[in-house]
């Protein structure tokens, strides 16, 4: 390898490597989410706005405030997070976001 295809690969390893410790951090709240609709798929936007990973919206701070764990999801179910007139159930069964009003 040259220098210069030495240090892009060390680069892209960097970017890729930061990224890490988010999506590694996110995967056990997906999961939480998923034990409890165990028919719905969960992604990363569940708790946090897309392309903001490091920021939570409305459903992932109320996560959070219940305790971050299975009880918590259940805690939450009946709420409202992001006021659309959707019950965070509801929203997670049908496949929308329950962070994000705009979809429901
Ligand atoms: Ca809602």
């Amino acid at each position: 390898m040259t220098k210069s295809k030495n240090l892009r690969f060390i680069l892209a390893a960097m970017i890729v490597l930061s990224f890490l410790p988010y999506s590694f951090a996110a995967m056990p709240d997906a999961k939480n989410v998923q034990k409890v609709h165990t028919d719905a798929t969960v992604g990363c936007t569940v708790c946090h706005p897309q392309g903001d990973f490091k920021a939570l919206n409305e459903y992932g701070k109320a996560y959070l405030a219940a305790g971050r764990n299975v009880d918590a999801v259940k805690t939450i179910d009946d709420l409202d997070s992001d006021a659309d007139g959707v019950t965070n159930a509801d929203e997670i069964k049908a496949g929308t976001n329950p962070g994000d009003a705009a979809g429901k």
